[in-house]
């Protein structure tokens, strides 16, 4: 049997289901006006996913539409990482120097010993030109030490004494008080996670004080911001965001978390103010946007044009995954 193209528009007809309108879809989650200059072999720095406070060497390994598989240099390739290619989480070579961050250099190279120049010769590759990388607002209330509350995404039902540890353009790195930085995750004023100083107080609901506290039921914000000498990020400063307006049975494209090269149809299974519930479909296609712009970026790249469909058995079906919108 002669296998037909998979297409959006029939897939719609067929299930008589409505795609999420591209008005829903934030400005990140769009196709970018062009096309991406990034290149196989081009070298920037960037924040490595497994620890959001470090800065590493990368180069790029694949560009498939837009999105660029990232190699950390000197690292297994099974610590390579997927980004949309206007991510802010990547930046030119050098600008960790420029704007007074560390740079985790290559395994085996020490950080005082670390010269892009040299790394760059050595290698035989080039600098990602700055020109690729989006310029963002840099505005932003929060500052380096202020304290917050914030929900700790890997364990959701906690709301925890939390720092901000960074700021970048209009983000800032979530950091709890006393746990690794892998629990760390970056944001803005908007994001639904974050909280002033009290508001768990205010919802009445438990606040997880720092690992160690010594008398974590009675946390108290006045001592301890005085025994850390710190201030609390301004009330004002939180801009809580409008919830998403996707609705059950939209249907949007979404990267499979667990092999991220892969891009699924999806269905909005479940809804809550700020997310959605995305158990994946068994067809795979090319892009994560608006379903509408999906013919413009199939006429264009062409070894995404024959998409793939997988079989797939009853495990797979019955996985689901929740997806945020951002
Ligand atoms: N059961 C987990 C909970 C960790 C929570 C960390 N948050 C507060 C940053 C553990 O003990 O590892």
């Amino acid at each position: 049997v002669k296998r037909r193209s998979w297409s959006w528009q029939q897939y719609l007809n067929e299930q008589k289901a409505e795609a999420a309108p591209p008005t829903l879809f934030t400005q990140e989650q769009s196709f970018p006006s062009k096309r991406t200059g990034f290149k196989v072999g081009m070298k920037l720095e960037g924040i490595d996913p497994l620890h959001p406070s470090m800065f590493c060497v990368l180069t790029v390994a694949e560009v498939i539409g837009c999105r660029l598989r990232l190699h950390i240099d000197g690292y297994s390739e099974c610590y390579d990482f997927w980004v949309n290619a206007d991510s802010a989480d990547i930046k030119p070579a050098g600008w960790c120097k420029e704007h007074n961050h560390k740079l985790h250099p290559p395994k085996g190279q020490s950080e005082t010993e670390f010269d892009w120049q040299d790394h760059l010769q050595s290698s035989g590759y080039h600098a990602a030109p700055p020109s690729l990388f989006i310029c963002r607002s840099t505005d932003c209330e929060f500052q380096v030490g202020m304290k917050l509350e914030a929900v700790d995404k890997k364990n959701p039902g906690l709301v925890c004494v939390a720092s901000v540890a960074d700021v970048i353009d209009n983000r800032f790195l979530v950091h709890f008080d006393n746990w690794d930085d892998t629990y760390d995750y970056w944001c803005d004023s908007s994001s639904p996670y974050i909280h002033p100083v009290g508001w768990c107080e205010e919802q009445g609901r438990p606040l997880t004080a720092p690992q160690g506290h010594p008398s974590p039921e009675n946390f108290v914000w006045e001592d301890y911001l005085q025994e850390t000498g710190s201030t609390a990020a301004p009330s004002l400063a939180f801009t809580l965001k409008a919830p998403h307006g996707f609705q059950l049975n939209h249907r949007l494209e979404a990267v499979d978390r667990r092999n991220p090269m892969l891009i699924r149809v999806a269905t909005v299974t479940d809804t809550e103010d700020y997310r959605v519930k995305v158990p994946y479909a068994s067809v795979q296609v090319s892009m994560h946007l608006p379903t509408q712009r999906h013919e413009w970026f199939n006429a264009r790249v062409t070894h995404w044009s024959r998409p793939q469909v997988r079989q797939t058995g009853q495990r797979e079906r019955d996985r689901e995954v929740r997806q945020r919108v951002q």
